[in-house]
């Protein structure tokens, strides 16, 4: 029997993935599952949701490397208590995307004390103690000038698989070479949140994957290097070494460190693997890898995502390494389950309403009255808001449950209308995962909006479970067909009904347009 754990560092929480697969019947297993909540178990950083901002100013957007090494330490310290950590044969992990780490030294990993804590040893080596992570919108300025620089759109899409991004690292970074001299300047390594996790791990310096570099503006996707052309257009001085190295996702890059074996019984010699993004180790976990199934995350940002053989960029999406090879589209929504847990809480409504209640008696009907659900700048599409909209019907006009209906028809026609745009056509089948697809309410209204059929994983850790999954695949080989069949179930379907999926396909054209009418796009 072997054992691998997978952990997703995200924006809310730390979780973790165990799973063993018995080599003979090749049977596979999910053992444990486990979570640090940064905000609710970690409350002296007085994170919300695992992140920080200046109302005055809320496109920045941060958080602290610092308090996600206290959630290791903690994340640890529950697992050790509930199972022998000696029996794990290989560990990997993902992160939320687009996220830096900025570090004075490339040895801030090395001897680690297992008599301190993790952020004792290597919290001095910050450089800046916070992150920008990919909430932030603050960097429009620095995506024009990285796009002038570096020759036009159609060049900076044809590179990287993207067009300049705000949340992604490049701009980031220039904005920081621009506004923080000095940090810069003492700057030794710039980690993404993933590859800062692996680097924890196995007590090195460790690469980053194909799959996150592809979430910098910084790496050239077909050739899958650092593209000199995108370095110097986000920082006039040499920024490639303050990078790590890239690395294809399947690499194995160390053994865990002496810390974790003193501290929590891992035994010695358990290999690590690169660490991915939380979306491509997504696409492992839901075992869509390969098909090509349209997938759905419903996390703090929904993500619509699907694999693809061949680059095939568009201004709309970003493109990504497939930790299986080849790539992966996708397209970020920032309003996902924090919007959806405002507009919960402005209405005083528990879950069960939230989810079912609301449901019971609504019919969309073809007209222009819309509820624009963007709490909080958006990404796709790109726009500035800080509250939702009524257009048409006035807001008094609505009860509690058509309140709650009709902003959620609209998230998911919003991304109804941006998939097309993406895949060229709607998908017949989309996998979904993440917390809110327990929300069966949520569930049938996506199979109504895209007129399709959706299935939930089993698993809703997608993120961690596909670390897990690349774990066993680095370190022994095991194919994404096996892993998929072991691991990556289906439970709850829902069909679309007709009459809903037709008015929401001739109603998501007027709720494009009434969009850009009101934000000007
Ligand atoms: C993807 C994106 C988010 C983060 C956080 O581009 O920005 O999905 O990865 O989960």
């Amino acid at each position: 029997m072997k054992k691998y754990l997978g952990l997703d560092s995200s924006t809310q929480s730390l979780s973790a993935v165990l799973i063993s697969v018995d080599e003979v019947s090749q049977k596979g297993e999910i053992c444990l599952s486990e979570s640090v909540n940064f905000e609710k178990d970690l409350p002296s950083y007085g994170t919300k949701a695992g992140h920080d901002l200046d109302p005055k100013n809320p496109s920045e957007v941060w958080s602290y490397p610092k308090m996600w090494l206290d959630a290791l330490d903690l994340l640890m310290e529950k697992l050790a208590q509930k199972t022998d950590l000696s029996q794990i044969d290989a560990i990997s992990a993902s992160g939320q995307q687009h996220g830096s780490v900025w570090l004075n030294s490339q040895k801030a990993f090395e001897n680690l004390d297992a008599k301190k804590s993790l952020s004792q040893n290597i919290s001095s080596f910050f450089s800046m103690e916070k992150s920008p992570i990919w909430m932030d919108s603050s960097t429009s300025l620095e995506c024009a000038e990285i796009t002038e620089r570096a020759g036009g759109q159609g060049e900076v899409l044809s590179r990287t698989g993207s067009v300049a991004i705000e949340r992604f690292t490049g701009a980031q970074i220039r904005k920081i070479f621009k506004q923080k001299a000095d940090i810069y300047a003492n700057t030794k390594r710039i980690h993404l949140v993933s590859s800062f996790i692996c680097s924890v791990l196995c007590g090195k310096d460790a690469p980053i994957d194909f799959g996150d570099g592809a979430g910098m503006n910084m790496m050239n996707v077909k050739s899958f290097s650092w593209d000199e052309k995108m370095l110097s257009s986000i920082c006039e001085t040499s920024l490639e070494n303050k990078l790590p190295h890239l690395v294809p996702s399947n690499s194995l890059v160390g053994e865990i460190a002496e810390y974790f074996c003193e501290k929590f019984g891992f035994k010695k010699g358990a290999k690590v693997a690169v660490s991915t993004g939380d979306n491509p180790s997504s696409l492992v976990g839901v075992g869509a890898m390969l098909e090509g199934n349209a997938v759905i995350s419903l996390g703090t940002s929904d993500t619509f995502f699907a694999s693809s053989k061949t680059f095939s960029p568009c201004p709309q999406a970003n493109v990504f390494g497939n930790p299986a090879g080849g790539y992966m589209s996708l397209m970020c929504f920032r309003n996902g389950s924090l919007a959806r847990e405002k507009l919960k809480n402005s209405l005083g409504v528990d879950w069960k309403f939230f989810d079912e209640t609301a449901f019971e008696n609504y019919f969309p009907k073809i007209d222009e009255n819309f509820i624009l659900p963007f709490y909080f700048d958006e990404i796709c599409p790109p726009l500035k808001s800080s509250d939702i909209v009524f257009a048409g019907k006035n807001e008094e006009e609505y009860s509690p449950s058509e309140k709650i209906a009709e902003f959620l028809s609209a998230q998911f026609m919003n991304m109804r209308a941006h998939a097309i745009a993406m895949t060229g056509g709607v998908p017949k089948f989309i996998a979904l995962t993440g917390g809110a697809s327990k929300s069966a309410g949520i569930r049938r209204l996506i199979a109504d909006v895209f007129g399709a059929e959706t299935a939930k994983m089993e698993s809703e850790n997608s993120a961690a479970l596909g670390a897990a999954m690349r774990a066993a695949n680095a370190l022994d080989g095991y194919s994404w067909e096996s892993l998929a069949k072991m691991f990556c179930k289906m439970g709850e379907v829902e069909m679309p009904r007709k009459d809903f999926a037709k008015v929401y396909e001739m109603k998501t054209p007027l709720f494009e347009k009434c969009v850009s009418k009101i934000y000007g796009l």
